[in-house]
Parts: C-alpha cells; structure tokens; sequence
C-alpha cells in the first residue's frame, strides 16, 4: 500500500516541470544537449539527490607518504621563520609594495613555484603540502599571499594543468626563475560574467599567429607579469557557422604590444600589484595556444576550480593568527575585576571563533586530500571551501577586534590591516555569491539529470524495472523515516554519531525539498535565486557538518593530543549547522516565504529604481 502510493509521488516527481538544465546565464539554450546522468563521489552533488555519499568525505584523508612529511616538516620551519624574521606586513602595506628583501627571499626559498616539478625547477610539492605553507602565508601577510598565489594558483597554473609538455618545458622553468605570471580574465564589461569577455584573438595571415586585441582589469600581478594566461574570444567553425568560442593563450609581455596601468589603489592586500593590462595587436604563436582552440572557458574555471582551496588554507591560517592575538588578550586583560575570558560572552566568542577555524581548516584539507587521491568532482567542495573560509574569515577577525576593544582598533595590533585585506576575498576568485549560485545549480542540475533518467524509465517501465524499483525502494524507506545513510560507525567516532544520525536524516531531507523546488519551478528554478541560495546555504551546513565529523573522529581514533577538543569543536558545530539547515530547507521550499521572497524582490526594485532609499526621514525635512 505505502509502496503504491508513492510509486504514484515517485511517477508524479518525474514526470512533472522537469528538464533544469541551468546556465546562470541563460539556462534555455542548452536544455536539450545535457549529457546522460552520471554517478559520482562527491557528497555535495549526491546531496541533492538525497544520497549520503560517504567516498570523500570518510575516513579524514591523510594522504602524505613519509616522505612528503619528511620534506613539509623541513620546510615549514624555514618559511615561519622568514615571515617572522624577513617580511614586515605592516611596511609592505604603508609602501603599497612587497620589499626587495623579501621578494628575493621567496624567490630562493621556493615559494613562488610550490608544485612546479624539481625538474623545471620547483619544490613539486602535492595539494596538501602546498596547504600547509600557504596557511603560514595566510596567518602573517594576505597581500604576500596573493603575489605568490595570482602567480601559482591560477597565473601559471594553466600551463601546469593544460600545458604540452613543449609548453611545461618553456615556460614553467622560466616562472620558478624569477619571471612573474598573471591570469588575465576579468574585463571592464566582464566580471562575475566570464563568459562575456570581448578581448578577441583572430588566426594572422600567416597561419601562424594569433592577432590579440583588447584589455583586462584589476589584473593581480598584472603589472610585474612576464608570462600571462590570457582568455580571448576565437572564431571557431561549428556546424558549418563561424561562432566565437573563449581561448586561452600564454602570452609573454616580450611579444610586443603588452602594456599595463599604474598599481590599482586599494581597499587592502595594498602590497600586491593590481593593474589594468592592454593587449594592441600582439602577435601570439599558434604554439602559445592553452588547453584547445575554443576550451578556454573550461580551462579557466578549471583553474579556478583547482586553486579554490588554497584561499582555504591561507585564511585558516590568517583566522588561527587572529584568534591567538585574541585569545592571549582575553586571558590577559581584567576587567570589573576578573579576567575577560571569565566572562561568558568572551567565552561565547572565542568559541565561535574557534569553530569557524576548525571549519575553515578542516574543508581545506579535506579538498586538498581528495584531490591528492586522484577525485575529480571537488568543484562544489572547493567553491564551498572558498565560501566559507572568506566569510569565516571576516568574522573571525571581526570579532578578535571586538573582543580586544580599543586595542583591536589600532593600527599597531595589525588587525584592523588583514581585516582591509581580507575583504576582497569574498569577492574575487567568484564571489561568494556566484559560487553559492554555483553550486546550488550544478547540484539541481546533477539532480535533475537523475530523474529524468528516472522520467525516461517510466515511460518504458519493462526495459527500466531494476532502476524504478530501487528508486520505489529509497523513497519508501525515506517516507518512513528509514533513511538513515550510510553505516558510518567504522569512520564516527561514538560520540559524534548521534549527529552523524541527524545529518542522515537532513540529506534524504534535502534531495525530498529539491525534488519538490524541480516540480514546482522546473526549468524556471535557474531564476529562484531567493531559494537557490537558501539551499546553497542548507548545503554548506550539511557538508562542513560531514567534514568536522570526519576530521574529529580521526583525531580521536589516532588519540591526537587536542582529540577531546576536536570532539567539542565539531560537537558544537554539528549541533547549530544540523538545528540551522532544516530552516533553510524550509524557506527554500515553503510558499509563505516565496511571498517573502517576492517582497524583498519589490523593495530592492523600488530602491534601484528610486537611487536609494524610497523615504525620506521621518522629520520629512
Ligand atoms: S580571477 C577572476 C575570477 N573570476 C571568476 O571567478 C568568474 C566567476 N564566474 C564564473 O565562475 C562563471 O562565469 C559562472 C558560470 C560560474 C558564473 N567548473 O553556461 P554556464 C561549465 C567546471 O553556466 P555561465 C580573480 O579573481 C558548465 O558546466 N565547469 O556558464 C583573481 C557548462 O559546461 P557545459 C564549469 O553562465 C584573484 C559551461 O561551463 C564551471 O557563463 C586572485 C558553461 O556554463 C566550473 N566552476 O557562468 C586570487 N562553471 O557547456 C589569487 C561553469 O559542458 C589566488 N562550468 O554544460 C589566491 C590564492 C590563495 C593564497 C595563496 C598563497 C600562496
């Protein structure tokens, strides 16, 4: 009976408004080339069909052999010492520069090639390794971060992912030897909108050639660069039409015709060179083509994707170096007679900060060892690693400023610095805004394709029975409250299981309120945004939940020293993240706050529209 019943929910779900292919820019022209449904390990896809998909998430990946240990245990002390003893954040900020000292350090430390390979003379260090010196990078100078990381992270990083070996030869040798990289995307015209760029590269005369024209903004490195990744639009032949494709190039500033702007005036990371770059007829060798005519688009986000963890790591260092500073001043300071951290609203903060560290931390890590191990579906996990790093970040410092007062307010304390820098890191590498959208809509997306395939099943149910009675199956043991996951006792520690046990019940809930968003909105869910990014945000809750879950118990099972403290940690956090989720879950589904939705639409349209705020004071002066 029950399993009639909703075999006729199930065929009613699949064969509603389906079909939600997205595009955040145009989801309707591509409706109908999406590929078959796939399997896959990442657990943030598998979320949105209401899958606990443990494969990369248990165990807590440890994925350095002893020797990559051996080399990171030499080489952290070493560059501790230099940001310690050689560079002077609050200098290279009141210089707006980087000091030579300083830049010829990093240079003869390594740090400006972490994983080009020794042979073309880098330090060839894995993921993980990289982390763990770019988060002492994040916890002493973000602007010296970012000179090291536009340069590694995405300026060459195309040619260490995409490049022909003839390429790898040239060009990686030449960035481990002094000669700086930029990745030339953003435009005037094109921010969040990457697709959109209007720098245009058109095949010379001689065959031989590119012909690049036009121009990039704010551009890290952009003005000290000698090898620049840059993305063009190409005219390619397809289907008998010519239509313009992205490209990427390597392109040297000694090909003539390069040019770039003075040092952007900045918010923070002010010692880091931002410029505009200008492209005049520069002639680029066909050889300087990167990744295929016409896949630019991909290889950009793709080396987007790849270097995303990295401001991971880098910003659970900066929140580590901050929560010190405001730890040492809690335990120090007496107020009304008592020390500050005897209070419980300093307790409340310090533990708030403390979480958001251990998140930050723990995804970092998580999303450099699965891809040290070879997964390739990391995008959403690096996006949310991204996500909430930066916005942890913000609060982390934030809030050290606040718990120091007046102290935290002055420029000697160094705060008040990395909260400029730290900014812009909720704005560039994708805002966080797109990259909530992001992964709201690959997730639907993923979902989407799942039934359809289940749509497809049901109308030719003999040819599809193991697939239609397996799905019958999920759903009726979900509608009984059976859905309890995966067995994760081997991989959760005792302890942390009761959560473990909620956030199974919150993933079959998620795939039950996307399935439900697809049948109300079909194809139309690409312009929800109110609800995209309530899911987006029920999403993040679900997997930093799994990560410190994973990461406690590791700690435990390897009876780390702070084990117990770990435990508490990711105790605290399960406990908010699973109690804040269901919320979200239910304002992204229910009507009453799609009439919500619809008032927050009308306001910010009327205060557009009016150039700000529509009333006057209530003096009506
Ligand atoms: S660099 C500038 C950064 N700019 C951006 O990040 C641009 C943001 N925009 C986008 O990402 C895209 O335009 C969005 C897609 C996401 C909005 N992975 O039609 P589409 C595929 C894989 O949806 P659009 C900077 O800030 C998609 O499936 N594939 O595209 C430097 C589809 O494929 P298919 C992806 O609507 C800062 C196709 O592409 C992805 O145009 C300095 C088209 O999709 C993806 N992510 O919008 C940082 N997205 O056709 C320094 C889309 O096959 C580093 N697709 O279906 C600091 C490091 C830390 C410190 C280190 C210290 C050492």
């Amino acid at each position: 009976m029950k399993g009639g019943k909703l075999l006729i929910n199930a065929n009613r779900c699949v064969s509603g408004k389906l079909l939600p292919l997205y595009s955040v820019r145009g989801a309707a022209s591509k409706a109908q080339a999406r590929p078959a449904a796939r399997e896959s390990g990442s657990f943030t896809l598998n979320l949105f069909r209401g899958r606990f998909e443990t494969a990369q998430v248990f165990p807590y990946p440890d994925p350095l052999s002893a020797d990559q240990r051996q080399t990171l245990q030499e080489l952290v002390p070493p560059v501790e010492k230099f940001f310690q003893e050689v560079n002077d954040p609050a200098k290279n900020d009141a210089d707006a520069q980087i000091e030579e000292n300083t830049l010829a350090g990093l240079w003869e430390l390594g740090a400006f090639g972490l994983q080009v390979p020794g042979e073309l003379g880098g330090l060839g260090l894995n993921n993980t390794q990289y982390a763990r010196l770019v988060e002492v990078v994040g916890a002493h100078d973000l602007g010296v971060g970012i000179t090291l990381g536009a340069h590694q992270s995405i300026g060459f990083k195309g040619i260490l992912l995409f490049g022909t070996p003839e390429q790898k030869q040239q060009y990686l040798s030449r960035v481990t030897a002094g000669e700086y990289a930029a990745f030339c995307l953003t435009e005037p015209s094109s921010g969040s909108d990457a697709g959109s760029i209007k720098t245009r590269a058109v095949l010379a005369p001689d065959g031989e050639h590119f012909i690049l024209n036009g121009s990039k903004i704010w551009i890290s490195n952009g003005g000290i660069a000698e090898i620049m990744t840059v993305f063009a639009q190409t005219p390619i032949e397809k289907d008998g039409k010519t239509v313009d494709k992205v490209t990427a190039f390597i392109v040297e500033r000694s090909f003539g015709g390069v040019s770039s702007g003075p040092p952007e005036n900045k918010m923070g990371i002010k010692c880091s060179n931002t410029a505009e770059v200008y492209f005049e007829d520069v002639k680029v060798p066909k050889r300087c083509v990167l990744g295929g005519l016409g896949n630019g688009f991909k290889v950009a986000m793709n080396i987007l994707n790849n270097g995303r963890f990295g401001m991971g790591a880098a910003l659970a260092g900066t929140q580590r170096a901050a929560l010190a500073k405001a730890a040492e001043h809690a335990a120090t300071r007496t107020q009304f007679g008592k020390r500050l951290i005897e209070f419980g609203t300093i307790q409340e903060k310090l533990a708030r900060m403390a979480m958001l560290q251990y998140v930050t931390e723990s995804l970092a890590y998580m999303v450099s060892g699965n891809m040290d191990s070879g997964a390739q579906d990391y995008h959403l996990e690096a996006a949310i690693s991204k996500v909430f790093a930066s916005d942890s970040a913000w609060t982390v410092v934030d809030e050290a400023i606040q718990v120091m007062g007046g102290m935290g307010y002055m420029k000697a304390t160094g705060l008040e610095r990395v909260l400029r820098d730290l900014r812009i890191f909720r704005i560039f590498e994708g805002t966080n805004d797109i990259l909530r959208l992001f992964v709201a809509l690959t997730g639907i997306q993923f979902a989407g394709s799942h039934l359809q395939e289940l749509q497809r099943a049901f109308k030719n149910p003999t040819a599809h029975l193991g697939l239609i009675f397996s799905e019958a199956g999920r759903r009726a043991s979900a509608a009984v409250g059976l859905a309890r996951g995966p067995d994760l006792a081997p991989h959760v520690a005792p302890d942390l299981r009761p959560h473990a046990d909620e956030l199974a019940k919150l993933v079959a809930e998620y795939g039950r309120v996307v399935e439900g968003v697809l049948v109300a909105h079909g194809r139309g869910v690409v312009d929800r945004q109110f609800q995209l990014n309530r899911l987006a945000s029920a999403a993040i809750d679900a997997y930093t939940t799994a990560v410190v879950l994973s990461r406690a118990s590791r700690a435990a099972r390897s009876s780390l020293p702070a084990a117990a403290h770990e435990a508490r940690l990711a105790s605290a956090w399960a406990e908010e993240a699973l109690a804040r989720a269901p919320g979200l879950l239910a304002a992204a589904r229910a009507p009453k706050d799609l009439k919500h939705y619809d008032l927050l639409a009308r306001i910010g349209s009327d205060v557009a529209a009016d150039g700000g705020q529509a009333s006057v004071n209530p003096l009506n002066i």
